[in-house]
Protein backbone atom coordinates (compact mmCIF):
# COMPACT_ATOMS: atom_id res chain seq x y z
CA UNK A 1 0.00 0.00 0.00
CA UNK A 2 1.51 3.47 -1.46
CA UNK A 3 1.21 6.08 1.57
CA UNK A 4 -1.00 8.95 0.85
CA UNK A 5 1.17 12.21 0.71
CA UNK A 6 0.39 13.89 3.63
CA UNK A 7 -0.90 16.85 2.39
CA UNK A 8 -3.49 19.47 3.70
CA UNK A 9 -6.28 21.26 1.52
CA UNK A 10 -7.86 24.57 2.04
CA UNK A 11 -11.67 24.90 2.22
CA UNK A 12 -13.70 28.09 3.30
CA UNK A 13 -14.79 26.11 6.49
CA UNK A 14 -11.26 25.00 7.94
CA UNK A 15 -8.86 22.63 6.76
CA UNK A 16 -9.26 18.90 5.30
CA UNK A 17 -6.36 16.76 6.73
CA UNK A 18 -5.68 13.76 4.65
CA UNK A 19 -4.88 10.70 6.49
CA UNK A 20 -5.69 7.15 5.92
CA UNK A 21 -9.28 6.94 4.41
CA UNK A 22 -9.68 8.67 1.12
CA UNK A 23 -12.70 10.72 0.82
CA UNK A 24 -15.96 10.10 -0.87
CA UNK A 25 -17.10 12.61 -3.36
CA UNK A 26 -20.88 11.23 -4.40
CA UNK A 27 -22.22 12.29 -7.69
CA UNK A 28 -25.42 14.20 -8.19
CA UNK A 29 -26.13 14.79 -12.05
CA UNK A 30 -28.85 17.03 -12.46
CA UNK A 31 -28.86 16.29 -16.35
CA UNK A 32 -31.03 14.28 -19.14
CA UNK A 33 -27.85 13.05 -21.03
CA UNK A 34 -25.10 11.57 -18.38
CA UNK A 35 -23.56 8.77 -19.20
CA UNK A 36 -24.97 6.61 -16.68
CA UNK A 37 -27.48 8.06 -14.49
CA UNK A 38 -29.38 10.95 -16.88
CA UNK A 39 -32.56 11.73 -16.65
CA UNK A 40 -32.76 10.39 -12.94
CA UNK A 41 -32.20 13.33 -11.15
CA UNK A 42 -33.01 16.29 -13.51
CA UNK A 43 -35.86 17.13 -10.95
CA UNK A 44 -34.36 19.17 -8.33
CA UNK A 45 -36.96 17.55 -5.62
CA UNK A 46 -35.13 14.10 -6.42
CA UNK A 47 -31.89 15.50 -7.28
CA UNK A 48 -31.66 16.65 -3.26
CA UNK A 49 -33.09 13.48 -2.04
CA UNK A 50 -30.42 12.06 -3.54
CA UNK A 51 -27.59 13.77 -2.38
CA UNK A 52 -28.92 13.14 1.12
CA UNK A 53 -29.27 9.79 0.68
CA UNK A 54 -25.85 9.67 -0.69
CA UNK A 55 -24.63 11.79 2.48
CA UNK A 56 -26.65 9.52 4.89
CA UNK A 57 -24.53 6.47 3.34
CA UNK A 58 -20.92 7.98 3.78
CA UNK A 59 -20.79 10.77 1.27
CA UNK A 60 -17.97 13.41 2.26
CA UNK A 61 -18.39 16.02 -0.22
CA UNK A 62 -21.20 15.57 -3.16
CA UNK A 63 -20.59 16.86 -6.61
CA UNK A 64 -23.21 19.01 -8.51
CA UNK A 65 -22.85 18.60 -12.14
CA UNK A 66 -25.86 20.07 -14.68
CA UNK A 67 -23.86 19.84 -17.74
CA UNK A 68 -22.61 16.43 -19.13
CA UNK A 69 -19.31 15.91 -20.07
CA UNK A 70 -19.55 12.01 -21.94
CA UNK A 71 -17.91 12.17 -25.13
CA UNK A 72 -19.92 13.55 -27.93
CA UNK A 73 -22.26 15.50 -25.52
CA UNK A 74 -23.13 19.11 -26.51
CA UNK A 75 -22.64 21.81 -24.24
CA UNK A 76 -25.48 23.77 -22.50
CA UNK A 77 -25.83 27.75 -21.86
CA UNK A 78 -25.26 29.47 -18.83
CA UNK A 79 -28.88 29.86 -18.19
CA UNK A 80 -29.82 26.41 -18.63
CA UNK A 81 -27.13 25.32 -16.74
CA UNK A 82 -27.98 27.49 -13.69
CA UNK A 83 -31.45 26.89 -13.95
CA UNK A 84 -30.49 22.89 -13.17
CA UNK A 85 -27.74 23.20 -10.68
CA UNK A 86 -28.39 26.19 -8.33
CA UNK A 87 -31.79 25.50 -7.33
CA UNK A 88 -29.99 21.84 -6.29
CA UNK A 89 -26.93 23.35 -4.73
CA UNK A 90 -29.18 26.01 -2.51
CA UNK A 91 -31.20 22.83 -1.18
CA UNK A 92 -28.42 20.73 -0.25
CA UNK A 93 -26.62 23.91 1.07
CA UNK A 94 -29.22 24.04 3.70
CA UNK A 95 -30.14 20.08 4.25
CA UNK A 96 -26.39 18.44 4.38
CA UNK A 97 -23.35 18.88 6.60
CA UNK A 98 -20.90 18.12 3.89
CA UNK A 99 -18.87 20.33 1.18
CA UNK A 100 -20.19 20.59 -2.08
CA UNK A 101 -18.60 21.31 -5.33
CA UNK A 102 -20.07 22.78 -8.84
CA UNK A 103 -19.26 20.59 -11.44
CA UNK A 104 -18.58 23.16 -13.97
CA UNK A 105 -16.13 24.72 -16.49
CA UNK A 106 -17.98 28.20 -17.02
CA UNK A 107 -16.91 30.63 -14.52
CA UNK A 108 -20.29 32.39 -14.44
CA UNK A 109 -22.18 28.98 -13.33
CA UNK A 110 -19.68 28.91 -11.06
CA UNK A 111 -20.24 32.15 -9.02
CA UNK A 112 -23.87 31.63 -8.79
CA UNK A 113 -23.06 28.35 -7.54
CA UNK A 114 -21.29 29.73 -4.76
CA UNK A 115 -23.39 32.51 -4.14
CA UNK A 116 -25.75 29.39 -3.59
CA UNK A 117 -23.34 27.66 -1.21
CA UNK A 118 -21.05 25.67 -3.07
CA UNK A 119 -17.45 25.66 -1.38
CA UNK A 120 -15.55 23.97 -4.59
CA UNK A 121 -15.32 24.45 -8.09
CA UNK A 122 -14.67 21.16 -10.04
CA UNK A 123 -13.41 22.34 -13.79
CA UNK A 124 -12.74 19.36 -15.75
CA UNK A 125 -11.08 21.78 -18.24
CA UNK A 126 -8.14 22.28 -15.38
CA UNK A 127 -8.82 25.99 -14.49
CA UNK A 128 -7.66 26.83 -18.46
CA UNK A 129 -10.43 30.01 -18.67
CA UNK A 130 -8.53 33.26 -16.79
CA UNK A 131 -12.03 34.12 -15.66
CA UNK A 132 -12.66 31.14 -13.96
CA UNK A 133 -9.00 31.77 -12.09
CA UNK A 134 -9.89 35.14 -11.05
CA UNK A 135 -13.00 34.05 -10.21
CA UNK A 136 -11.66 31.21 -7.63
CA UNK A 137 -8.95 33.55 -6.96
CA UNK A 138 -11.62 36.36 -5.44
CA UNK A 139 -13.45 33.69 -3.20
CA UNK A 140 -12.23 31.08 -0.69
CA UNK A 141 -13.28 28.00 -3.17
CA UNK A 142 -11.37 25.31 -2.77
CA UNK A 143 -10.82 24.07 -6.65
CA UNK A 144 -10.24 20.15 -8.79
CA UNK A 145 -8.14 21.03 -11.17
CA UNK A 146 -8.61 18.11 -13.92
CA UNK A 147 -6.71 17.19 -17.01
CA UNK A 148 -8.12 16.81 -20.33
CA UNK A 149 -7.76 17.63 -23.55
CA UNK A 150 -10.05 19.99 -26.13
CA UNK A 151 -13.68 19.15 -25.35
CA UNK A 152 -16.08 16.66 -24.59
CA UNK A 153 -17.08 16.39 -28.55
CA UNK A 154 -13.62 16.31 -29.67
CA UNK A 155 -11.63 14.92 -26.80
CA UNK A 156 -12.19 11.20 -28.27
CA UNK A 157 -9.70 12.20 -30.99
CA UNK A 158 -7.07 13.98 -28.99
CA UNK A 159 -6.44 10.40 -26.92
CA UNK A 160 -2.70 10.23 -27.99
CA UNK A 161 0.12 9.98 -25.77
CA UNK A 162 3.97 9.41 -25.96
CA UNK A 163 3.96 9.38 -22.23
CA UNK A 164 0.86 9.80 -20.85
CA UNK A 165 2.24 10.20 -17.06
CA UNK A 166 4.91 12.77 -18.55
CA UNK A 167 1.80 14.68 -19.90
CA UNK A 168 0.26 15.03 -17.05
CA UNK A 169 3.21 16.15 -15.00
CA UNK A 170 4.11 18.70 -17.34
CA UNK A 171 0.08 20.21 -17.43
CA UNK A 172 -0.33 19.73 -14.14
CA UNK A 173 3.04 22.20 -13.28
CA UNK A 174 2.13 24.55 -15.66
CA UNK A 175 -1.52 24.92 -14.41
CA UNK A 176 -0.30 24.95 -11.00
CA UNK A 177 1.89 27.60 -11.70
CA UNK A 178 -1.03 29.64 -13.82
CA UNK A 179 -3.34 29.05 -10.72
CA UNK A 180 -0.43 30.35 -8.33
CA UNK A 181 0.14 33.94 -10.59
CA UNK A 182 -3.85 34.32 -10.24
CA UNK A 183 -3.44 34.53 -6.83
CA UNK A 184 -5.09 31.00 -6.02
CA UNK A 185 -3.44 29.77 -2.77
CA UNK A 186 -1.69 26.10 -3.21
CA UNK A 187 -3.77 24.56 -0.53
CA UNK A 188 -6.83 25.14 -1.80
CA UNK A 189 -6.14 22.75 -4.89
CA UNK A 190 -6.24 19.19 -5.64
CA UNK A 191 -5.17 17.46 -8.84
CA UNK A 192 -7.26 14.51 -11.24
CA UNK A 193 -6.08 13.11 -13.95
CA UNK A 194 -9.51 13.17 -15.37
CA UNK A 195 -9.89 9.24 -16.36
CA UNK A 196 -11.70 8.93 -19.57
CA UNK A 197 -10.97 12.40 -20.56
CA UNK A 198 -8.87 11.87 -24.06
CA UNK A 199 -7.74 9.28 -22.18
CA UNK A 200 -8.35 5.40 -23.99
CA UNK A 201 -8.65 1.89 -21.57
CA UNK A 202 -4.73 2.05 -22.03
CA UNK A 203 -3.40 5.33 -20.88
CA UNK A 204 -6.49 5.20 -17.77
CA UNK A 205 -4.30 1.51 -16.58
CA UNK A 206 -1.49 3.60 -16.77
CA UNK A 207 -1.92 6.26 -14.74
CA UNK A 208 -4.19 4.24 -12.32
CA UNK A 209 -0.91 1.84 -12.17
CA UNK A 210 1.20 4.81 -11.78
CA UNK A 211 -0.71 7.10 -9.48
CA UNK A 212 1.17 7.21 -6.81
CA UNK A 213 4.01 8.93 -8.77
CA UNK A 214 1.79 12.29 -9.14
CA UNK A 215 2.47 12.80 -4.93
CA UNK A 216 5.71 14.57 -6.15
CA UNK A 217 3.43 17.41 -7.25
CA UNK A 218 2.35 17.56 -3.84
CA UNK A 219 -1.52 18.04 -4.00
CA UNK A 220 -4.77 15.42 -3.33
CA UNK A 221 -5.34 13.55 -6.23
CA UNK A 222 -9.14 12.71 -7.09
CA UNK A 223 -9.85 9.82 -8.56
CA UNK A 224 -13.11 9.36 -11.21
CA UNK A 225 -13.52 5.90 -12.65
CA UNK A 226 -17.29 5.40 -11.71
CA UNK A 227 -19.05 3.44 -14.26
CA UNK A 228 -16.83 4.92 -16.71
CA UNK A 229 -15.64 3.07 -19.96
CA UNK A 230 -12.77 1.61 -19.15
CA UNK A 231 -14.71 -0.40 -16.54
CA UNK A 232 -17.08 -1.48 -19.12
CA UNK A 233 -13.75 -2.14 -21.45
CA UNK A 234 -12.54 -4.84 -18.79
CA UNK A 235 -15.33 -5.99 -17.36
CA UNK A 236 -18.06 -6.28 -21.10
CA UNK A 237 -20.63 -4.81 -18.56
CA UNK A 238 -23.15 -1.60 -19.70
CA UNK A 239 -23.17 1.11 -17.31
CA UNK A 240 -25.50 -0.32 -15.20
CA UNK A 241 -23.41 -3.12 -14.29
CA UNK A 242 -19.99 -1.47 -13.48
CA UNK A 243 -20.85 -1.45 -9.59
CA UNK A 244 -18.00 -4.41 -9.24
CA UNK A 245 -15.37 -3.11 -11.37
CA UNK A 246 -15.86 0.82 -10.32
CA UNK A 247 -14.84 -0.65 -6.63
CA UNK A 248 -11.88 -3.13 -8.30
CA UNK A 249 -10.72 0.39 -9.62
CA UNK A 250 -11.50 2.74 -6.59
CA UNK A 251 -9.87 0.63 -4.34
CA UNK A 252 -6.86 -0.02 -6.72
CA UNK A 253 -6.78 3.97 -6.74
CA UNK A 254 -6.80 3.49 -2.70
CA UNK A 255 -3.77 2.09 -2.31
CA UNK A 256 -1.87 4.05 -5.09
CA UNK A 257 -3.11 6.73 -2.77
CA UNK A 258 -5.59 8.62 -3.89
CA UNK A 259 -7.12 10.96 -1.70
CA UNK A 260 -10.78 11.41 -3.11
CA UNK A 261 -12.38 9.17 -4.90
CA UNK A 262 -15.74 10.54 -7.20
CA UNK A 263 -18.46 7.74 -7.22
CA UNK A 264 -22.00 6.98 -8.07
CA UNK A 265 -22.36 4.28 -5.64
CA UNK A 266 -21.59 5.71 -2.34
CA UNK A 267 -22.82 2.63 0.18
CA UNK A 268 -20.68 0.13 -1.92
CA UNK A 269 -17.38 2.15 -1.93
CA UNK A 270 -17.87 3.22 1.93
CA UNK A 271 -17.52 -0.36 2.72
CA UNK A 272 -15.32 -1.73 0.52
CA UNK A 273 -12.47 1.05 1.98
CA UNK A 274 -13.85 -0.24 5.35
CA UNK A 275 -12.78 -3.59 5.10
CA UNK A 276 -9.22 -3.09 3.23
CA UNK A 277 -8.88 -0.21 5.56
CA UNK A 278 -9.28 -2.18 8.63
CA UNK A 279 -7.03 -5.13 7.26
CA UNK A 280 -4.12 -2.05 6.35
CA UNK A 281 -4.15 -0.49 9.92
CA UNK A 282 -4.57 -4.24 12.04
CA UNK A 283 -2.38 -4.28 14.56
CA UNK A 284 -1.84 -7.99 13.96
N1 LIG B 1 -15.96 12.74 -14.49
C1 LIG B 1 -17.15 13.15 -14.96
C2 LIG B 1 -17.64 14.44 -14.65
N2 LIG B 1 -16.93 15.26 -13.86
N3 LIG B 1 -15.02 15.70 -12.55
C3 LIG B 1 -13.83 15.31 -12.08
N4 LIG B 1 -13.11 16.12 -11.29
N5 LIG B 1 -13.30 14.08 -12.37
C4 LIG B 1 -13.96 13.19 -13.16
O1 LIG B 1 -13.44 12.08 -13.39
C5 LIG B 1 -15.24 13.58 -13.70
C6 LIG B 1 -15.75 14.87 -13.36
C7 LIG B 1 -17.97 12.22 -15.81
O2 LIG B 1 -18.80 11.41 -15.03
P1 LIG B 1 -20.36 11.70 -14.74
O3 LIG B 1 -20.53 12.98 -13.96
O4 LIG B 1 -20.94 10.50 -14.09
O5 LIG B 1 -21.02 11.80 -16.16
P2 LIG B 1 -21.50 13.00 -17.08
O6 LIG B 1 -20.30 13.87 -17.35
O7 LIG B 1 -22.01 12.31 -18.31
O8 LIG B 1 -22.55 13.77 -16.34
Amino acid sequence: MVARYPVELELPTGIVKFNEKPLLMGIVNVTPDSFSDGGQYLDPARAIAHGEELVAQGADWLDIGAESTRPGASPVGVEEESRRALPVVEGLAQRVPVPLSIDTYKAEVARRAIAAGASIINDVTGFVDPAMIALAASTRAACVCMHMRGTPATMRELADYTDVMATLHEYFTDRLDAMDRGGIARQRIMLDPGFGFAKRTTHNLTILQKLAELHTLGRPLLVGVSRKRIIGDLTGQPENARLVGTIAASLAAYYRGAHVLRIHDVAAMRDAIAVVHAIEHHPG
